[in-house]
């Protein structure tokens, strides 16, 4: 019996091994670049940890709203630290007013893989 028990124990962890891979996947990075843009204000909705528009084009003085609607806590972080929406709950959104041209890579503190970016015109 405890031999029979070791082999399902190894197929188990093979089987675990491809789970993980698959729900890495999941976990954005590998999804569509999706681009929108807004002028005044524009909304970037967090969903199946993706944030969507991946990239907003943006004129200058626009407000983005990130809103989250997935159940795992996610945040909005430049990666020049110029701007935080902190941690966002399921439901919960925060804005930040884009006032200079640039580029603003950002990160979800807790999940890597999700990144987005606001692209500010002149
Ligand atoms: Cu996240």
């Amino acid at each position: 019996m405890g031999g029979v028990m070791k082999d399902m124990g190894g197929l188990m962890g093979d089987g675990m091994g491809d789970m993980m891979d698959g729900m890495n996947g999941m976990m954005g990075g590998g999804g569509p670049e999706t681009t929108g843009s807004a002028s005044g204000r524009g909304e970037v909705r967090i969903a199946n940890f993706r944030f969507q528009p991946t990239t907003m084009n943006i004129t200058r003085g626009t407000v983005v709203v990130w809103t989250n609607d997935d159940s795992a806590t996610h945040t909005a972080t430049a990666n020049d630290a110029s701007f935080d929406t902190g941690r966002l709950d399921k439901g919960k959104s925060s804005q930040v007013t884009f006032d200079r041209p640039g580029t603003f890579e950002y990160v979800c503190n807790f999940h890597s893989r999700m990144t987005g970016r606001v692209v500010g015109g002149p």
